[in-house]
């Protein structure tokens, strides 16, 4: 490939599905800087001199998909300070905002090598959130916000995944298994890679 250019995993899957925690054990693994998009938005949200505070949490609260042109600029950001070649982008794009606003800033520098679908059964995925919710202090955590988070996954997030499937690009992963039956099948997709 382009020696300049970034490398870039996508990871997708519902909420609750393990993207983070799939996307740790890659970073210690394999070396892949781990940018989550929700955590870059999260921490965006407690700025105090950050004009997006209000609109981030709204999105957030509601289960619905932050305007692309700020969750690329964190991105992009993110990516220019660590300095690195190699990242895991964890929950974007979700939906063809995403999508559209990614392509036109990034395809220039970075180059999509793969998109990691983790598949997790709707109920699974509710109460994983549930429960993580007892001790997350997530704003999103709870049964009304979960229920406009999956739906925003049905009907925005998988017909992303599907543009990727037509490319050839998604490797998709069963994610209703431990963490480390997950954790191999993931290991197999990065020795395809030959990394
Ligand atoms: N757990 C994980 N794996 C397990 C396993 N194999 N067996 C048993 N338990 C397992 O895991 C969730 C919980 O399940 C944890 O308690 C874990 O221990 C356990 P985690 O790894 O955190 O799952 P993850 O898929 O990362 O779940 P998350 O809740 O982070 O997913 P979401 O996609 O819902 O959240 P995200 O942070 O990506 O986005 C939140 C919101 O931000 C969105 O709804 C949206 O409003 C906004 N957003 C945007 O607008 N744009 C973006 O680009 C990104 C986010
Ligand atoms: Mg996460």
């Amino acid at each position: 490939g382009d020696p300049q250019k970034y490398n870039v995993i996508f990871v997708l899957g519902g909420p609750g599905a393990g993207k983070g925690t799939q996307c740790e054990k890659i970073e210690k693994e394999f070396g892949y800087v781990h940018l989550s998009a929700g955590d870059l938005l999260r921490a965006e949200r407690q700025k105090t001199d950050s004009e997006f505070r209000e609109e981030i949490e709204t999105h957030i609260r509601n289960g619905s998909i932050v305007p692309v042109e700020i969750t690329c600029t964190l991105l992009r950001q993110a990516m220019e300070k660590s300095q690195k070649q190699n990242f895991l982008i964890d929950g974007f794009p979700r939906n063809k905002d995403n999508l559209d606003g990614w392509n036109h800033v990034m395809n220039s520098v970075a180059r999509v090598q793969r998109v990691i679908f983790f598949n997790c059964p709707e109920d699974v995925c509710v109460n994983r959130c549930l429960d993580r919710g007892k001790t997350s202090g997530r704003t999103d955590d709870n049964l009304e916000s979960l229920k406009k988070r999956i739906q925003t996954y049905y009907e925005s997030t998988m017909p992303i995944i599907e543009h990727y499937r037509k490319q050839n690009l998604v490797a998709e992963i069963n994610a209703n298994q431990t963490l480390d039956e997950v954790f191999s099948d993931v290991r197999k997709v990065f020795e395809e890679l030959g990394s």
